[in-house]
Parts: C-alpha cells; sequence; structure tokens
C-alpha cells in the first residue's frame, strides 16, 4: 500500500494539507485498507465533485493509496483512490484524491501543463506613411504540437496545453487572411509570446487582420444583430491588380502598383470594403444600392479614423482617394458614378455628426452619428431617401409626427446636401388651402385662403417671405401673379381678379420662403393647377355613362374647353 506521495518532501496548497518531510509513515502501519468504494465508483465521483464534471472523461485509473492529513498536530491516514481521468475540453489529466470510505474528493488537480502567451504584431498604424504600431492579435487561432488549439481574446492572450511549439496563421474565428501573391503567412514559436512581423508573414497579410478586426470591434456594440459582425470573413491580400479593392461576400484588396500602394495595408480600405459588407448584411428592407454602398463604406472608415479625408496615401504621393466633407447636392451633382454620388451620402453622415456636435459631448455626438447611420441603412434607402430612414431610425416613440429628438441636426445636414425637406425635397412648409369653386359671372374678384404650417419650426430659421396666387385662362399658355397677404400665423389671403364670363381658370398658390424655397399648394403647381369656371354649369342629367350615354345628351351652356 503505497502512501501518497511518500518518501517525497513537498508542499500541497490546498489548505487541508500539510507540509511534511518524513521518509517514512510508521503510523501508516496497521491501517484498514479495505475501500468502501470499488474503483469504478471512486471515478464516478472524482469526476461528479470535480472541476470539468460535464466534460467527457476518457482513460479512467484508479489506484488505493494512502493520505497523509495533519489533525491537531496529529499525523493521520485516509484510505483514498488515487483516480486518473482525460478530457479534451476542457484539456485535462485529472489527478483526483477520494476518500475510499465516504466518497468525499479530498484533492484534484490537472496535470495538463498550460502555457499563458500572447500574440502581437508589429503592424502599419493606418496607412502607408511610415507609421507602425504593436497591437495584439485578437481571436487568433493558436495550435500546439499535439493538435490542440485555442483562440487567443481581444488581448491576444492564450493559455494552451504545452505540447512542442506552438503554431499560428493569420486567421481564427473571425477573420482569415490570404496571400494570394505566395504562400500565406505562418508562426511558430516555443516561449510565451510571439510578434507577427514581415519574417512571418507580409505586411499586408498583418495589417488586413488587424485593421478588419477595429473595424469589427468598432460597430458591434452598436449592432451586434447584423451578421457582418459575427460571421466569419475572409480577407485575400495581396491580388494581381492594383489601386483598388472590393467586397465579394470576401474583402479583397490589391498589390502596390501603377503609383498605387498595397490596399490591404490602408485601414481606410478594409473599413471600407467590411462596410459594404456590414451594408449588405445589414438589410432587412429596400435595396442594395450601389451609390449610397459607397458612401456607406466611406462612413464606416470615417467614424473610425475622425478624418473626411478616406485613404490617405492611397496613392504612393500620399493623397487620399476621397474626401467626404463636400458641399455635392442631389440631384444637382449626381454623376452616375457611384463612388462620386456616394458622396452626398457620406457629405450629409459627416455634417449630421458635426451637428450633433453642437448639441451632445464628443463621445455621444459619435456614437450617436454611428447608432442612426447603422439603424437607417437597415431599411434599404437610396440616396434620395436617405433622409426619411434617418428620421425613422432616430424616432423614439413610434410616431413620426410629433418629430424625433435630432429631427433638427438631420434636417439641416441633409438640408446642405439637397437631402430632406430642407433640401431640394421639399420644404419644411406646407400650404393647405380649399379649392374655388366655379364663380358667378357677377363677382368682381374670386377670394381665396390658405394656410401655412411649418413641419419643423424649431429647426429652420427661414420664414414665409412672399405668398402668390399664380393663375392662367388659356389652359396654361400664359400665367399671371396676384400678390397674397401673409399674416405671423401663417394665414395666406388675397383673390383672383375678375374674369371674363366663360373663362376656365387654372391656378396654384405658391409661398416663398426666405431661404428661397418654395412650397405650391397642389404641389404640382403649374403641371396640375386647381381649376374653376366662370359661369354658371348646367347640370342636365347625371349619369355615369359607362355602358352608354343612356339615350340622353348633355351640354355645357358655358365655358368648357
Ligand atoms: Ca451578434
Ligand atoms: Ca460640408
Ligand atoms: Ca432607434
Ligand atoms: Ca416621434
Ligand atoms: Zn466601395
Amino acid at each position: 500500500m503505497p502512501v501518497w506521495r511518500g518518501g517525497l518532501t513537498f508542499r500541497i496548497r490546498l489548505g487541508k494539507l500539510i507540509l511534511f518531510g518524513v521518509e517514512t509513515h510508521p503510523a501508516a502501519r496497521g491501517l484498514n485498507v479495505t475501500p468502501q468504494l470499488n474503483a469504478e465508483l471512486a471515478i464516478q465521483e472524482s469526476v461528479r465533485q470535480g472541476p470539468a464534471p460535464s466534460a467527457f472523461h476518457d482513460a479512467p485509473d484508479a489506484r488505493l493509496v494512502l493520505f497523509p492529513e495533519d489533525r491537531d498536530g496529529q499525523l493521520t491516514y485516509r484510505l483514498a483512490w488515487e483516480t486518473r481521468t482525460r478530457t479534451g475540453t476542457p484539456p485535462g489529466l485529472w489527478v483526483s484524491l477520494i476518500d475510499a470510505s465516504s466518497g468525499e474528493l479530498l484533492h484534484v488537480w490537472n496535470e495538463v501543463r498550460f502555457l499563458t502567451g500572447q500574440v502581437t504584431a508589429l503592424h502599419t498604424e493606418r496607412t502607408l506613411d511610415g507609421k507602425t504600431t504593436v497591437s495584439p492579435m485578437p481571436l487568433m487561432t493558436v495550435k500546439n504540437g499535439a493538435g490542440a488549439s485555442t483562440t487567443t481574446d481581444w488581448s491576444g492572450n492564450f493559455s494552451l496545453e504545452e505540447s512542442g511549439s506552438f503554431t499560428v496563421g493569420l486567421s481564427g474565428a473571425y477573420i482569415t487572411v490570404r496571400n494570394r501573391q505566395s504562400s500565406n503567412g505562418a508562426g511558430s514559436f516555443s516561449g510565451s509570446s510571439f510578434q507577427w512581423t514581415t519574417s512571418s508573414a507580409t505586411q499586408a497579410e498583418i495589417d488586413s487582420y488587424v485593421f478588419l478586426h477595429q473595424v469589427r470591434d468598432f460597430w458591434e456594440p452598436l449592432t451586434p444583430e447584423v451578421s457582418m459582425v459575427d460571421d466569419a470573413l475572409t480577407s485575400n491580400v495581396n491580388v494581381s491588380g492594383s489601386c483598388n479593392a472590393y467586397y465579394d461576400g470576401n474583402v479583397n484588396f490589391y498589390r502596390a502598383g501603377s503609383g498605387c500602394n498595397n490596399t490591404g495595408s490602408i485601414a481606410d480600405v478594409n473599413y471600407h470594403e467590411w462596410g459594404h459588407g456590414f451594408h449588405y448584411t445589414s438589410l432587412e428592407a429596400g435595396t442594395f444600392d450601389g451609390s449610397i454602398s459607397e458612401g456607406i463604406g466611406d462612413v464606416t472608415s470615417a467614424l473610425l479614423t475622425g478624418d473626411a479625408v478616406i485613404a490617405p496615401y492611397f496613392s504612393t504621393s500620399g493623397s487620399g482617394i476621397r474626401e467626404i466633407d463636400t458641399n455635392l447636392r442631389y440631384p444637382d451633382d449626381i454623376t452616375g458614378e457611384v463612388h462620386a454620388d456616394g458622396l452626398i451620402f457620406a457629405g450629409a453622415i459627416w455634417d449630421l455628426w458635426a451637428e450633433l456636435e453642437t448639441v451632445y459631448d464628443p463621445e455621444t455626438a459619435w456614437l450617436l452619428t454611428a447608432q442612426l447611420f447603422a439603424d437607417a441603412i437597415k431599411a434599404g434607402p437610396t440616396i434620395p431617401d436617405s433622409y426619411d430612414e434617418l428620421v425613422a431610425a432616430d424616432d423614439d416613440n413610434g410616431d413620426l409626427s410629433d418629430g424625433t429628438p435630432n429631427q433638427c441636426s438631420i434636417l439641416n445636414a441633409f438640408a446642405l446636401h439637397g437631402l430632406g425637406p430642407g433640401g431640394s425635397g421639399g420644404s419644411t412648409l406646407t400650404v393647405a388651402h380649399e379649392t374655388l369653386v366655379n364663380q358667378e359671372p357677377t363677382a368682381t374678384e374670386y377670394p381665396l385662403s390658405a394656410e401655412l404650417t411649418s413641419f419643423a419650426p424649431d429647426c429652420v430659421a427661414a420664414e414665409p417671405e412672399e405668398a402668390v396666387v399664380h393663375y392662367s385662362i388659356d389652359g396654361g399658355a400664359t400665367w399671371a401673379d396676384a400678390m397674397l397677404s401673409l399674416s405671423g400665423k401663417g394665414d395666406v389671403a388675397g383673390a383672383i381678379p375678375a374674369q371674363p364670363q366663360g373663362s376656365v381658370v387654372d391656378y396654384y398658390v405658391s409661398v416663398t420662403n426666405t431661404d428661397g424655397d418654395t412650397v405650391q399648394n397642389p404641389t404640382g403647381g403649374s403641371i396640375n393647377p386647381h381649376s374653376f369656371i366662370v359661369g354658371e354649369l348646367v347640370e342636365v342629367y347625371c349619369e355615369d355613362f359607362e355602358d352608354d350615354d343612356g339615350g340622353y345628351t348633355s351640354e355645357l351652356v358655358a365655358g368648357g374647353r
């Protein structure tokens, strides 16, 4: 009967156990060494009471030992089963001591030796301007010589059974980078830390791995429900060609050449291409519009960099590829080229960020801009209806008619780009008017009234300035104007002058803002004006005339066109 670790001097850290240093254990002689528990039951108890009770335990083994204990300075012994089992997940070679009479777990430890280490990388900071930095490599697969593997955490740390050397590639739970020019980067190490440098991979492989985790890390807390932040993504780098990158379900980056740097080594380009996938996987309705998608890619990037210049050093000369702080307006500046047109939307979001910074602290404004943007793109807007989706994303009570918390900021920012009611898409004013009926030939004028309402009175400094009724008696060939009065409360009043008997008078009311915007009733103005007749229309008979004329004729006694 072996005495447990008999003959050794050792310290066991569990409180119950003692330091002892005896070579022999005379007190152990003569103990009852018949176990109450059999080996099988002891193994069951070691698993059940041990640290990995739900794992699959393999290769069970057990032997009886005498387990020395200090009881009030008196060395005593217990008969115990020393059991051994193996587990794969978590990795373990578990050694347990089970009291052979009571089944109590006296002691357990894992004989698998874990090494805790960290993987980092020396990478391009943002773009190929010469600045580099070191960052942890998150979510990276680390393997040991026995084929076991684990994944680094967001700090690049891992813990894995030590067995031969560790190996890493530029791949892991989220991103797999593939080198399309030569073999994939590979690292091998036996210490506790490893740093990726160009001695183990190309710089573009290392950089793309880092940048794609950065963009995912920013957006994940804001949009945990969008699959782009979770689903595994492949990045192809050093792709044949130059001066471009694209998203096709993977992200793809071209080599250096033709005056352009390697796009895989530019953070903004990684963020932009990821942004296309973010757009695509955000869609819950609407369409994947190519122009807004370019704007979305640029915004995805600019919100991380804080820079309106997209991809500095895209060109080896140092110049960037685009600038989103623009005054481009819809629809005048639409060119049909998707990247250029996308700037109208990107410019509006950039200006919204600036607007929100006048209301909130910088951090709140930043995250609110990102959240509104991310929520709005789920509806799949095109550029002209992007304003509506921003407002819908901003609404906090399911009621757009009472406005939304940041409506003025959205309205003002989008107005700068010809979007929304402050832009060319309409006006913050609406004018209500009850259409004139046919007028007596004896009337000296035809009075009319209208009522102005401002849809966002607190947002717009512009005031209604001038109200006019435009009228025509020649079917819209020529138009005349009559000024209308305008009260501070928005009441519009006036009259159309008397016209010859039999005239068909077409008319519309228009009100012009101090900012030059015009609102009309009807909204189409001269295209589909209101009409009335001067004179009396005698109704001879009323019939729907759908099947035939019913054997009757009707006659317009005055007017007609
Ligand atoms: Ca998620
Ligand atoms: Ca601007
Ligand atoms: Ca919302
Ligand atoms: Ca509301
Ligand atoms: Zn793009």
